[in-house]
């Protein structure tokens, strides 16, 4: 069982739970339990085996019990009763945006509805009318939710929502009387995907900025048009809607409302705890006294945390992970500012889209002092890898266009494939002319963490490879991470000068922000890379960036912060240690 089954089975419960009409805090605290598996980095079943389950967060005596049942047994006695009381499908009405279980207990207990199919005929049929609760409004509602989860099929990668999201804000920006427009949510704190967007604005005449909101090009359907508050539907790709909700406020509860529609959630309880404990109330219009309701700060963001004696977290670090015990965030957490170069791109030479030189240009024009130019080695064949005859002809033309661009240190690397049994594509003596050095399994990834690990670590100890490319091979919303002792990796990759990579890619992301924080606590430098097939793709470089500081990473964390000296040097180091090594054992 993975973390994320068993996070999954605790969700659950307690969505079942509270469709039964179960105590609160216990439904809230088998959350908190979910939560705190998917956030964790290392393997479940490794943490049962050293009897530390009741370390990870909000796990007490009786949820370790429930754990260690789940593992050995497949199943918790608690979930196999509710779903005995409870009928298992409801759990599917739960993905209507704005469906949550008290809802879901109604339509069952008063009308039988136990799946999405059954709603959806009740809606048809009219079999809903004089439901306690359920207005005509509520049912147009649910009539739309189901067509949206038809038609979007879940949640929005960031990369995906990003140019609508600030094509949105230009829109809002530019409408009269719109003096501020920002986003919040989810995309703000750079979540890898988005459920939905969320945008506020500072403007006085609300009604008539919702009303142009709802008006915008691109908008597919209208699903609400209030005084303040505003809610659509817009294309993604073809085929898919993403909903974006615009809330006006006036200027001076601006950084309020900013707070608490940036979220998360979780982050939101602790800091509004926080605030009752000085006897203050927190909500999207102030922080204020709760006896006098005289406002203590609502204008500025920084303003409240400042009150609070915190820091004003970043967006990306407001998840309630880490940064509430983080005691002041790092001067020098990693900015896109600190990124000087790439090491990891393709060219037209395997399945990149742009020749060598265009990459080199794409580059240059970003600001950045280096780029390794890596394509595919022999066994990739479908992305057209390189035989070592080719690579030594495409090595020759890296080495010729980088005597013909100035102010930009050009390499030549590969991207090598790691074999089923840990070896290489290359031998040593050809990667030994090579500049850097990224290894990739691309292949074979299977669902034995023992052998991805075994792999991996083989790659990591062969002098020339400098890099782990995206290190669980997962494809967000296509395909899982790959298990892998993500802290063993980490461990040996620190050991041998060995980088692991932060893939900025928006299909990858990988490692992830909590697998890259492990491996950072375990004393591995990271590296982060678009994996750029075409110079447009550097822009991606943001989304890896706001990976590495929801990481909590700084910029002596990743190693192209560093100049092209210095990454030069580290080359040197690991190949100079081995050959010290085998010196020392011939
Ligand atoms: P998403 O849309 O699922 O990707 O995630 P978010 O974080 O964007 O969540 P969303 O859109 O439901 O709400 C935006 C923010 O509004 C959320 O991060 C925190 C705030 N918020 C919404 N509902 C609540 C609530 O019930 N309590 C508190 N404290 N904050 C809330
Ligand atoms: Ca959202
Ligand atoms: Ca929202
Ligand atoms: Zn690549």
């Amino acid at each position: 069982m993975t973390n994320a089954d068993v996070a999954r089975v605790f969700a659950e419960i307690a969505d079942l739970l509270e469709i039964q009409g179960g105590d609160s805090f216990r439904v809230s605290s088998y959350r908190r339990v979910s939560r705190a598996i998917d956030d964790l980095v290392r393997d479940i079943s490794a943490v049962e085996a050293a009897g530390e389950l009741e370390q990870i967060p909000g796990v007490g005596h009786s949820s370790a019990e429930k754990i260690r049942e789940l593992l050995t047994t497949g199943h918790v006695a608690i979930r196999e009763q509710l779903a005995r009381e409870v009928p298992i499908s409801l759990l599917e009405l739960l993905r209507i945006p704005g469906l949550g279980p008290k809802k879901a207990a109604v339509l069952w207990k008063e009308r039988g509805i136990t799946s999405l199919a059954d709603l959806k005929q009740a809606i048809r049929t009219g079999a809903l009318a004089n439901l306690k609760g359920f207005a005509q409004k509520t049912i147009d509602h649910m009539r739309e939710g189901l067509e949206f989860l038809e038609r979007t099929a879940g949640r929005t990668r960031l990369g995906d929502a990003w140019p609508i999201a600030h094509a949105v804000r230009e829109a809002v920006l530019a409408m009269p009387g719109v003096s501020r427009a920002e986003h919040a949510g989810s995309l703000r704190r750079g979540c890898e995907t988005i459920g939905d967007l969320d945008l506020l604005c500072a403007a006085e005449d609300g009604p008539e900025v919702v009303q142009r909101f709802t008006q915008m090009k691109g908008v597919t359907r209208v699903l609400a048009a209030g005084d303040t508050k505003g809610s659509v539907l817009m294309r993604v790709d073809n085929d898919r809607d993403i909903q974006i909700d615009l809330r006006v406020v006036p200027a001076d509860s601006f950084g309020a409302a900013w707070q608490y529609f940036t979220g998360s959630k979780a982050h939101n309880v602790r800091l509004r705890e926080l605030a009752v404990r000085r006897g203050w109330t927190l909500n999207e219009y102030a922080l204020a006294d709760a006896k006098t309701n005289k406002v203590i700060a609502a204008r500025d963001e920084e303003e409240i945390y400042r009150a609070l004696e915190l820091p004003c977290f970043p967006p990306e670090l407001r998840e309630d992970r880490f940064e509430f015990e983080l005691g002041r965030v790092p001067e020098d957490l990693l900015a896109p500012e600190h990124i000087r170069g790439e090491l990891h791109c393709h060219t037209t030479a395997s399945d990149g889209r742009e020749s060598i030189e265009q990459m080199a240009a794409a580059a240059k024009a970003r600001g950045y002092a280096y780029l390794c130019i890596t394509d595919h080695s022999v066994s990739s064949v479908i992305a057209n890898g390189l035989s070592v005859e080719r690579l030594v002809q495409h090595v020759e033309a890296v080495r010729r266009a980088a005597k013909k661009v100035k102010g930009l240190a050009l390499w030549v690397g590969a991207e090598v494939d790691v074999r089923a049994d840990g070896s290489l594509d290359y031998p040593d003596d050809v990667l030994a002319q090579l500049d850097f050095v990224v290894a990739s399994l691309h292949v074979g990834l299977s669902q034995d963490a023992e052998a991805n690990t075994r792999r991996t670590l083989a790659a990591i100890r062969n002098p020339y490879v400098n890099l782990i490319a995206h290190p669980t091979g997962r494809l967000i919303n296509r395909r899982d991470a790959a298990p892998l002792d993500v802290a063993a990796v980490a461990r040996e990759a620190a050991r041998t000068g060995t980088a692991l990579e932060i893939n900025a890619n928006y299909l990858r992301l990988d490692l992830k922000d909590m697998h890259a924080r492990e491996a950072r606590a375990c004393g591995a430098l990271l590296c982060i890379n678009c994996d750029a097939h075409d110079g447009a793709s550097f822009d991606q470089m943001r989304f890896g960036v706001m990976t590495a500081r929801r990481a909590g990473l700084r910029s002596s964390d990743v190693l192209n912060t560093r100049s092209a000296e210095e990454v030069a040097d580290f080359v040197r180091r690991k190949r100079a240690a081995a050959a010290g090594a085998s010196r020392r054992s011939s």
